[in-house]
């Protein structure tokens, strides 16, 4: 074994013929030979996280701990090891001060070579898991496009839904037998979520069915449901309506309906019936749901029975069959703050 100093003090020291200023360097040359610097210094010094005194000046990596070893069991790449790091992993070859074993797995630089990707990093759209925390791209999506001219290009309207007229997408007229949505033409996750709605309904009181905010698995084709079914019908997924008629056993209309998979649910709600807009902010999260109209809440932790998360679209759509009336949507925001990947 090659003589080497413990005391971290500053040393002259000839290695292989050639002088070594200081331990620090002894131990990168040592590395740069392919000798393992852990056969020296075993169980006296780790690598250390960032550049001490004795670095001052000049661009030496890796770096080199003095302090005390490691002895507990650590983790690497995302995964438990069954062993403490060694050497070789104390490492902070890029210098980011994370390195790619650690104890605390939250600590573990997933990737040591390049600089910018570190636990505590910035998540962007970039094809990296940029914050090491196991998932690529997971940066909470907020979706926000508008629908008045020029309208927002991810929108797309189908059945009788127009976008761009001045008051934003109108979604039925006052005819027979109209169905109209719009989507935002991406698919996302729907786990968590938290979506708010501006939308109106002409001041009719023998006007039908309604119009309703809608997560569905599949657009299908033409992308749009029957009337009986607010434009969701055959859609499937899940959906939050204002129900505006009253069938029997329910609630006066205009209601609160909530419905989709094995959940069938009314509330009652003022009228908002009145040809001005009113807000329907719904969230989602752990299967359980909550809605608000005009900031006030209606449906408080419901839960969502056998809500199983899945990918798919969400809109907003309407219908009307002989009864009928015009819907309108003139604004539609959706947050996924749990990370959902990047805006396509
Ligand atoms: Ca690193
Ligand atoms: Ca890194
Ligand atoms: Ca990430
Ligand atoms: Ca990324």
């Amino acid at each position: 074994m090659l003589p080497v100093s413990n005391s971290g003090a500053a040393s002259t020291t000839m290695v292989l013929g050639v002088p070594v200023t200081r331990k620090l360097s002894f131990v990168v040359l040592l590395l740069s030979l392919g000798i393992a610097a852990c056969e020296i210094v075993a169980g006296i010094h780790d690598i250390q996280l960032t550049a001490d005194a004795a670095d001052a000046g000049d661009a030496e990596a890796p770096s080199v701990d003095t302090g005390a070893p490691d002895a507990a069991i650590c983790h690497r790449g995302g995964a438990a090891a069954s062993t403490v790091c060694d050497c070789a992993e104390r490492i902070d070859s890029d210098r980011d001060g994370h390195m790619a074993c650690a104890v605390d797995p939250k600590e573990v630089d997933c990737n040591d070579t390049d600089p910018q990707m570190h636990p505590g990093a910035t998540e962007s759209c970039n094809g990296k898991d940029d914050d090491c925390n196991g998932a690529v791209d997971d940066v909470p999506a907020l979706l926000h496009g508008s629908l008045v001219a020029p309208v927002d290009a991810h929108w797309a309207a189908v059945g009788n839904a127009v976008l761009g007229t001045t008051n934003g997408a109108q979604l039925t007229k006052d005819a027979v037998g109209e169905t109209g949505a719009v989507w935002w033409s991406a698919p996302y996750r729907f786990d968590a979520f938290d979506m708010t709605a501006t939308f109106a309904i002409q001041n009719k009181p023998d006007g039908a069915d309604g119009c309703a905010f809608g997560w569905v698995p599949s657009l299908g084709a033409p992308g749009v449901g029957s009337g009986n079914g607010y434009g969701l019908g055959g859609l499937g997924g899940y959906a939050v309506a204002i129900d505006t008629y009253q069938n029997p056993g329910e609630p006066p209309a205009p209601f609160l309906k909530v419905f989709g998979g094995g959940v069938d649910a009314t509330f009652t709600i003022p009228n908002v019936r009145d040809g001005r807009n009113h807000t329907m902010r719904v969230t989602l999260d752990a299967g359980r749901l909550n809605v608000w109209i005009d900031a006030f809440k209606y449906v408080t932790d419901f839960a969502m029975k056998d809500y199983v998360p899945f990918t798919g679209y969400w809109g907003f759509a309407a219908g009307g069959g002989n009864a009928f009336e015009a819907h309108y949507l003139s604004d539609m925001m959706m947050t996924f703050p749990n990370g959902q990947g990047c805006v396509p």
